[in-house]
């Protein structure tokens, strides 16, 4: 008996050290989870557990404390406390959440290189770093030129470990603009050779402007499932389809059955243009168009059982207009 009270004592203080707090079970029993990992400390060394966030709380099961705290249901017992269903969810305890920072009104960064080309063999990179994923497009603009309508420049924006060309377009009399990309964070160069015409000694400003992704953004590469951007119910996601055979793979979980639907919303563009929408476990449940002359379509409702999903958006031909996607639950 004295064993085992020692034992109480010890796991209590050890409850604690963990700062864990017992959860309102059946508060989210039916709730709609995503999956995160909660770093926890366990007999003093930090543990990244698989966790469920649900409205800014992680909770870890108790199925994967029990090997590293052991007589979970025993200690429970004694402190009048249930845990004697360790293995069986949703039994779940809460661990301390910390919110993601998010900034809202993320400002808009901008990098500049100037330059001109001397000679029609010229070729003037300059290295970025993209210090976070972002939202980025480029800017070219130049010297006052004597000639309408001529190609002087060529520029390219370039990932530097893929050797994948992000733009690549030319600029002349007014200079250029790109459409924006979401790019994830690392080096990248920015290339300005001649165009069709060569113009040397004209000077020139090449801008990257870059929006981080505080999460409302997809991030590429996420043409395959195993890449997905993770996305959370009732929270949108832009993105967009800016190259051929740009797929873009969302993912969520959810921890019990739920009703859900997708609304998909963009601009007004032409009319036959389409996205097809997918909703995907382990096979198609849901499949929808967006047709671009419709502001926003909201697929039908249907019932998920808990589990890992996914959201396929395709477009039969890329373009630069963004879309976005919310999981509603219902
Ligand atoms: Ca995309
Ligand atoms: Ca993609």
């Amino acid at each position: 008996m004295k064993k085992a009270r020692d034992l109480a004592m010890f796991l209590f203080g050890l409850a604690f050290a963990l700062v864990f707090v017992v959860t309102d079970i059946p508060a989210i029993a039916a709730g709609v989870f995503t999956q995160t990992i909660a770093n926890i400390k366990i007999n003093g060394v930090m543990k990244a557990l698989p966790a469920i966030n649900y409205e800014n709380h992680n909770y870890v099961q108790l199925a994967d404390l029990a090997p590293e705290i052991g007589y979970v249901g025993w200690w429970s017992a004694e402190e009048g406390m249930n845990f004697d269903k360790v293995a069986s969810p949703p039994s779940a305890i809460e661990v301390p959440y910390t919110p993601p920072v998010i900034n809202p009104a993320a400002p808009i960064e901008h990098k500049s290189f100037e330059g001109n080309l001397p000679d029609d063999r010229a070729v003037n990179t300059y290295n970025f770093v993209l210090p976070y994923d972002a939202r980025v497009n480029l800017d070219f603009t130049h010297d006052y030129t004597e000639y309408d309508n001529r190609t002087f420049w060529n520029i390219k924006l370039i990932a530097e470990d893929t050797g994948n060309i992000i733009f690549d377009f030319e600029s002349k009399d007014s200079g250029a603009s790109t459409v924006p990309a979401y790019l994830p964070a690392g080096d990248y160069l920015v290339r300005v050779t001649h165009g069709r015409y060569d113009h040397r000694n004209t000077n020139y400003t090449a801008t990257i402007n870059y929006e981080r992704n505080v999460g409302n953004f997809e991030a590429e590469p996420n043409n395959t499932n195993g890449t997905a951007t993770q996305i959370q119910v009732d929270k949108p996601m832009t993105g967009h389809n800016l190259f051929d055979g740009d797929i873009d793979y969302y993912t969520f979980t959810i921890g019990y059955a739920a009703n859900a639907n997708i609304s998909f919303t963009h601009d007004i563009i032409d009319g036959s243009k389409n996205w097809k929408i997918e909703l995907i476990k382990d096979d198609t449940i849901l499949t929808f168009n967006s047709k671009g002359g419709i502001l926003n379509t909201v697929s039908d409702t249907v019932t998920l059982t808990s589990g890992k999903y996914f959201v396929r958006v395709t477009r039969g031909d890329a373009g630069a207009e963004d879309y976005t996607l919310t999981v509603n639950r219902k």
